[in-house]
């Protein structure tokens, strides 16, 4: 292997020249940056192995370095101060140096805040922008595993960096007025739902309960939770109703979520009645969500022929179906979820299923038919303006990412776009 890669290289080098090669157009190469061959430490290498009359490779031990290559090799790389670590230690926000694998695994490499919930820090920690993890998948109707999705979305955002946006001139996400950080995972029981959900509802009580920089022009800190199937919204909205008041849910989703439990089934029980396809229905039956809510993205055929009507007269949704996108464009999509909206304080339900089987596999309950990734950017992004008060991105189940951790890499972007249009619009509009 290793001769035969000496071989070819020795061939080609034989054979073409870098300033033999032809230059297309008019392109002036300055001679000083065209090596030769000959002028390379390449050509070592020929004095350095020979071949032996079997075409084996032998080590020639009467080889001389060259004076220049020997001095190279003496050399160990020297630091002023071997005591500076600067280059091995976190920042603001940042990627190691440019090493993706570096440090703790949080969202998007923020920096990790480990007293969020502890009461005694509430003033003194301030936050305005926090990123946490809902580890939870029993409230689920098909294939679990969503407990694993906040950290296979921190995993997905590996290659995050305080970077500017391609599509919106100076858009720096992370380094901009507001304090951004994860507050890690929450403790959600697996064996308790209700617990588990009350538990998530608490820790994002807390967070909206802290102060916050003297740079945040709002009132309150506002979050976004990494999921964990889709019933935490139902935590979310909670919380966030309890500061913001009503909030209009923008629901990104395959699927309705509005389902009256008392249609799902007869022998629904007050306990299974909560669960991932019911808990907006809930969260306007408790006065949490306003009137004017929004779907984007639906396909999910529906169990009740009611389901759809009670979706409007019970739960106050329009719908944005996902073929919609080929009637209207994303612009007109961008324009009705924005019509709907208006000034209302927003939170956004996000399931990943809302896009096309292909392009995240990995969760719950595929649906043929959806959103290519680049449409769903665009209708996020396109909703700059809207004040989101909260968020979250639900339903990633990592064991279905066979490769690439395509899923958990789609969420982890679909959460900055969301976390751009907290940063974009800070305030409610008067
Ligand atoms: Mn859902």
């Amino acid at each position: 292997m290793l001769f035969s890669l000496f071989l070819s290289v020795h061939a080609l080098a034989a054979h073409v020249r870098l300033d033999q090669i032809p230059v297309q157009g008019s392109i002036d190469v300055p001679s000083a940056l065209v090596k030769k061959y000959e002028d390379t430490k390449i050509k070592f290498l020929e004095d350095y192995y020979k071949v032996d009359q079997e075409n084996a490779l032998v080590f020639s031990s009467d080889v001389q370095l060259p004076d220049d290559l020997a001095y190279i090799a003496s050399q160990q790389i020297k630091y002023r101060d071997p005591d500076d670590t600067s280059d091995l230690y976190p920042g603001k926000s940042d990627r190691y140096n440019g090493i993706s694998q570096a440090g703790y695994l949080t969202y998007g490499h923020l920096p990790m805040e480990q007293h969020c919930f502890d009461p005694e820090k509430l003033a003194d920690l301030e936050l305005d922008i926090v990123v946490l993890g809902a580890p939870f998948d029993t409230g689920i109707s098909y294939k679990p595993g969503s407990r694993f999705g906040p950290d296979a979305i921190r995993q997905g955002t590996r290659k995050f960096a305080p970077a500017y946006s391609p599509y919106r001139e100076g858009l720096n996400v992370w380094n901009n007025w507001a304090k951004i950080v994860d507050c890690g995972n929450v403790p959600m029981t697996p064996l308790d739902n209700r617990v588990a959900l009350d538990q998530l509802y608490r820790s994002e009580r807390a967070i909206l309960n802290h102060s916050t920089t003297k740079a945040n022009p709002g009132k309150y800190p506002r979050f976004l939770a990494l999921g964990g199937d889709h019933t935490i919204s139902y935590s979310g909205i909670r919380a966030a109703h309890e500061k913001f008041g009503k909030v209009s849910v923008l629901h990104f989703d395959a699927h309705l979520d509005t389902v009256n439990p008392y249609y799902m089934n007869p022998n629904v029980t007050e306990y299974a009645a909560l669960n991932h396809g019911t808990y907006l229905y809930w969260a306007h039956r408790k006065g949490w969500t306003a009137d004017n809510n929004i779907h984007a993205g639906l396909r999910g055929w529906y169990e009740d022929r009611g389901d759809p009507s009670r979706d409007y007269s019970e739960s106050k949704f329009a719908k944005i179906m996902a073929r919609d996108v080929d009637k209207i464009g994303v612009q007109g999509i961008i324009d009705k979820i924005k019509e709907r909206l208006g000034n209302s304080p927003v939170y956004i339900s996000f399931d990943i299923d809302v896009l096309d089987p292909p392009s995240a596999p990995g969760t719950g309950s595929l649906e043929p038919g959806g959103w290519s990734s680049r449409e769903l950017l665009e209708i996020i992004d396109g909703l700059a303006g809207l004040y989101v008060v909260g968020a979250d991105v639900t339903e990633v189940s990592p064991w279905g990412d066979s490769t690439n951790d395509v899923t958990s890499i789609m969420a982890g972007e679909v959460a900055r776009s969301i976390l751009g249009l907290m940063v974009l619009t800070p305030e409610l509009k008067e």
